[in-house]
């Protein structure tokens, strides 16, 4: 009898999957995006904006992957979201799937390569039309999963602040989900840098087992028994060329994390943009002396990891210096995040990732030459 029914319980959940041609469908629809701006930074930023913009429509967000250079290569590459990031934390706040899942069980259904549309505020490119494709990394990050598009179409005025102007039911207005379940959009549906609403949606970015466990294992074994300062040197040639836009620009990039969204806590310098040697030093040595069982610095950096300088000026401290080698952002990163405190650099969004990170969790984060102290250096001089 038991075994009957076992049976006949096997079959009609084997018959109802395949009948319903097995996947779940959101009514609501779905936002497709490429992070086709910049690099991880400046892509961390655009997710917890399309994040925020997809929960005000409500609908599905499809995980976009992360696009990456590698230097000397024509074509970006593009790495699935989960390689860097846990999916199950993120449902907590919205629903979510992978453009992976997407493309293998969604678009077979509801999006068929004749009703691809793109969408673009207005005309990008020549010839009219989104053009998605065109140019690095558009084509490359479509082309991964075998994406053509049929046609354009041009959303502006509305734009991306759901939090204003009763964004979302305009957006739900002109684009139904019942006509429209598919919105896939050539560039992120987000600001740069990050809307404040949307800040404290980091929490729900929680990396992946393996970044976490490259993390801890480095902390564990590197690292001496006791706590640790994580600092942020950006310092590539790149970020000269950034820097230069200090004198015209009082909140360039991620500057508001530290300056406020309206400068309410200051303008920006060139010594918060690229902080001198001395004020590295000076700065770190305060942080240091201002905490207890201090054992290591940890380096992360695009360029140069000033391991000597600093190696010699916490010498008579006893405390030593480390980098992670071979570089890697996301364990920098996963590391940083796990420091008693963490000194960033303002402008940078790479620094802004472990600040919201910190920020999510209760920790301590500051700038590099911010806020600025004209007496402070002298006083920090007589002490040393
Ligand atoms: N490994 C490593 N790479 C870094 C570090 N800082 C910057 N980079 C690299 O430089 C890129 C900087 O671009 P982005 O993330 O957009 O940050 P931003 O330019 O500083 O705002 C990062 O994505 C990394 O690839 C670092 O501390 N460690
Ligand atoms: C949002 O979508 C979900 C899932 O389809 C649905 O259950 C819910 O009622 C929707 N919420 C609103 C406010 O429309
Ligand atoms: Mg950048």
């Amino acid at each position: 009898m038991a075994a009957i029914l076992i049976y006949i319980l096997g079959f009609s959940i084997t018959f109802c999957l395949s009948a319903a041609s097995n996947v779940y469908i959101d009514p609501e629809g779905y936002i497709l995006y490429c992070p086709c701006m910049g690099r991880f930074g400046n892509q961390a930023d655009h997710f917890l904006g399309a994040l925020g913009f997809s929960k005000g429509l409500n609908r599905t967000l499809v995980l976009p992957p992360w696009i990456e250079y590698r230097y000397g290569e024509p074509r970006s590459i593009q790495v699935p979201f989960d390689t860097y990031f846990k999916v199950e934390p993120l449902k907590e706040y919205h629903r979510v799937l992978t453009m992976e899942e997407f493309m293998k069980d969604i678009a077979p259904q509801i999006w068929t390569p004749d009703k691809r549309i793109a969408f673009c505020y207005t005309m990008r490119g020549e010839s009219g039309g989104c053009n998605a494709k065109e140019g690095n990394p558009f084509g490359p990050f479509w082309d991964t999963y075998d994406v053509d598009f049929v046609g354009s179409e041009f959303y502006g005025p509305l734009h991306y602040d759901t939090y204003h102007h009763d964004m979302s039911t305009k957006w739900n207005e002109k684009y139904p989900p019942s006509e429209w379940p598919v919105l896939a959009f050539t560039g992120a549906p987000a600001s740069f840098p990050v809307q404040i609403e949307n800040r404290d949606l980091h929490k729900y970015l929680q990396w992946s087992s393996s970044i976490q466990d490259k993390a801890r294992n480095f902390i564990k074994t590197v690292l001496p028994r006791g706590g640790f300062v994580g600092i942020h040197l950006r310092n590539g040639i790149d970020w000269v060329q950034v820097c230069k836009h200090v004198p015209q620009s009082p909140n360039l990039f991620s500057a508001p994390q530290c300056l406020g969204y309206r400068n309410e806590h200051g303008t920006l310098t060139n010594e918060i943009c690229q902080p001198s040697t001395e004020t590295i030093l000076r700065q770190l040595k305060r942080v240091i002396r201002g905490m207890d069982d201090v054992k290591s610095v940890f380096v992360a950096s695009d360029s140069n990891h000033m391991l000597k300088e600093i190696g010699n000026a916490l010498k008579r401290m006893e405390i030593s210096v480390h980098r992670l080698e071979p570089s890697d952002p996301h364990v920098d990163l996963a590391i940083l995040g796990q420091a008693n405190h963490f000194i960033g650099n303002c402008v940078s969004s790479f620094s802004a990732f472990t600040k919201r990170e910190r920020d999510a969790r209760g920790l301590p984060t500051s700038f590099w030459g911010f806020p600025a102290e004209k007496a402070a250096v002298k006083n920090d001089r007589d002490e040393l």
